[in-house]
């Protein structure tokens, strides 16, 4: 494939994932699927040095979101980077070896696989919590973090402070939270990393409260102030002011004590009641890790190894095919039952018919499976020397449940089933349309949902609005009630003021995932506009490309009744009406040289927020310039055409 093209792909998914990850605490991949795409990306980028602006490698990655006020970071958060094996170790620290003289020391300690916090005490006082946000910018969550009880309120000594560490959900209270919101039918988390987001960033402390959050610190910022001279010391300091700090460090003198460390760790986490994902190894001295320095993202003296993810040998009893709400069929392993990460396993995802033919995957096979990020586990390998069939895989050719011919187009992986009057696709459209994902219509789950369903009562989401009229039929349903259908159809009302982001999400467009749902409702603002998207619109809309454009025109030209009799049922999304003001309504800014305040996508992100666009030409039609260092030829074309020119300071005074 073209490398652009796929570039392009990648970064567009990546920040898909990102979205799902730090904003909505609901991942729709494992993080290690997520860091194989990561990597795919960055070595492409490096191959090619074809990196684009809004490319998760150029950004912390994480980013501010949900109605809790902002904090700006004094010292920006940075991220690690991570390394995956022992060949990464020895040359993160044969690099740190050429750029020092003095006699080195490594301290290790557990990577805990929480949510980063700041915390600020003044006079030995808690005044300020805050989450990472992109590093630059961060939520408040000063009230949340206080309601956690490991964490000190009072310092044992009067100083003005700011450390930060990891919020974690312990492990056996993350399973009695899923368990009792099994009980309540409510969607489960999906790892205590997750659900310790989730928890944190409530706009209730209270809820955050009930929870039971931890914490570990070990960061002190500006530590030298304090007359620290190494990592290890300002754990001990941090331990002496009456924080939580992990036990389980180790200064190191070469790689040999940093692997052993790593062997034992790596037996020792799995008995631990918190989640850690790797160990962070960094240069033990504080003037020496200033010496080495920064990049943009990250420090230069430190790395983080990533644990490979857990695997298990189990026998693949059967190959079973469900229906997806675009029509994909996802085949999947059943599994004899086995052990791994603590739960017992007894499906995979097998992908697609290129994956399981790639890895010759049969029947009666056994195979490795891995999960990662406590999701659903992959197929990672077979077993091929207790094999017994020797009969290969074959794809399916018909529909399970409609029994159409399966179709396949060139270049995509999945077999899909064309007939839009699919019985599994219907349902599987209209689950996901009520789902939590999308109208969070409460009581309309999954299960009740395929029930009205097999009843004839609901075919298309349009249905959903007319339950109202089979009111007394439906109260007869056994296991129903006038009680439960009362709660159910007033949900499904209130339903119809929900923001259109939501509506459009619901609609289940292909290729349309939230994020991208929000920026089309962003720019359309009402589903009358969004009728009348056009190509040229839609291409310049933030992570769209082709594919996506297509597929929302494709989607409308199809489904513009089914749209117009959703706005004749009531269906009337509240208007998305942002709280910035919109300085910068239809101008045309360029952003050009290196700027010290802002990523690019930041700054893109708070143009396109108050209206303006930002362009990469300077003509007579740009409004302004924004200018960083080392400028070039843009500067100069904005000189000679009289445009305004500002630097980023002036820049950050206007939206000010
Ligand atoms: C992230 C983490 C660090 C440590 C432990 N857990 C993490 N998740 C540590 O240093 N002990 S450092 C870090 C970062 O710098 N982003």
């Amino acid at each position: 494939m073209d490398y652009k093209k796929r570039i392009e792909e990648l970064v567009a998914l990546l920040n898909q994932y990102n979205y799902e990850y730090y904003v909505l605490d609901n991942p729709s991949v494992s993080d290690f699927e997520y860091d194989k795409l990561y990597q795919e990306l960055k070595t492409l980028e490096n191959k090619y040095n074809y990196i684009l602006e809004n490319s998760p490698t150029q950004s912390v990655g994480d980013f501010a979101s949900s109605e809790l006020s902002k904090i700006t970071h004094e010292h920006p958060m940075l991220s690690l980077e991570d390394v995956f094996n022992k060949a990464d170790i020895e040359n993160f620290l044969s690099r740190i070896e050429k750029e020092s003289h003095l006699h080195l020391e490594y301290i290790c300690e557990l990577k805990i696989d929480g949510i980063a916090s700041s915390l600020t005490y003044k006079n030995g006082k808690y005044v300020l919590g805050a989450t990472r946000g992109d590093g630059v910018v961060g939520e408040n969550i000063t009230r949340n973090i206080a309601t956690i009880l490991d964490v000190p309120k009072t310092l044992t000594k009067p100083i003005d402070l700011e450390v930060r560490g990891e919020v974690y959900l312990p492990i056996d209270n993350f399973n009695k939270i899923n368990a009792a919101r099994e009980e309540e039918g409510l969607a489960l988390f999906m790892n205590p990393r997750n659900a310790a987001g989730g928890s944190l960033r409530q706009l209730d402390p209270n809820v955050t409260k009930q929870r039971g959050l931890a914490t570990f610190y070990y960061t002190v910022v500006e530590a030298e102030k304090y007359g620290l001279k190494t990592q290890a010391d300002a754990l001990c300091f941090l331990e002496e002011l009456g924080f939580k700090v992990n036990p389980n460090y180790k200064v190191c003198k070469d790689i040999k004590e940093v692997m052993e460390y790593i062997e034992d760790v790596d037996v020792l986490r799995k008995k631990l009641n918190y989640a850690t994902d790797g160990v962070v190894i960094k240069v033990n001295n504080f003037h020496l890790q200033e010496e080495i320095g920064y990049t943009v993202k990250s420090p230069k003296w430190a790395v983080a190894y990533k644990f490979p993810p857990e695997e298990a040998e189990t026998k693949l009893i059967a190959i079973e095919y469900s229906v997806g709400r675009t029509g994909t069929i996802n085949p999947t392993a059943v599994l004899e039952p086995v052990l791994l990460s603590g739960s017992v396993i007894q499906k995979a995802t097998l992908n697609n018919e290129e994956f399981i033919l790639e890895k010759d995957i049969r029947i009666n096979d056994y195979v490795i499976i891995r999960k990662a990020g406590e999701i659903i586990p992959e197929v990672v390998s077979v077993n091929k020397d207790k094999r017994t069939n020797n009969v290969p895989f074959k794809m399916i050719t018909h529909c399970p449940s409609c029994n159409t011919l399966l179709k396949k187009e060139e270049g995509i992986a999945m077999h899909y089933c064309p007939n839009p009057n699919c019985d599994a696709k219907l349902k599987a459209s209209l689950v996901y349309f009520a789902s939590r994902d999308a109208m969070n219509i409460a009581r309309l789950g999954e299960k009740v949902t395929e029930q009205l369903y097999e009843l004839g009562y609901l075919k298309k989401i349009t249905d959903i609005y007319k339950l109202k009229d089979h009111k007394d039929e439906l109260e007869k349903i056994a296991g129903f009630g006038k009680k439960s259908i009362g709660n159910l159809l007033e949900a499904i009302e209130e339903s119809k003021e929900n923001p259109l982001a939501l509506v459009i999400t619901g609609l289940g467009i292909k290729q349309i995932g939230q994020k991208a749902a929000k920026t089309l409702a962003n720019f359309y603002k009402s589903l009358d506009n969004l009728l009348e998207a056009k190509y040229e619109e839609l291409i310049l809309l933030k992570d769209f490309g082709a594919i996506m454009a297509n597929s929302v025109l494709e989607y409308l030209q199809e489904n513009k009744g089914l749209i117009k009799e959703l706005q004749n049922l009531g269906v009337n999304p509240k208007e998305e009406v942002s709280d910035l003001p919109l300085i910068f309504l239809n101008q045309k800014i360029v952003v050009t040289g290196r700027l010290e305040l802002f990523s690019r996508g930041e700054i893109t992100e708070v143009i396109e927020s108050r209206g303006g666009q930002v362009t990469s030409a300077v003509s007579k039609n740009t409004d302004f310039v924004v200018v960083g260092e080392n400028p070039g030829s843009k500067y100069t074309k904005a000189q000679e055409l009289k445009i305004k020119v500002l630097t980023e300071k002036e820049f950050l005074e206007l939206i000010k």
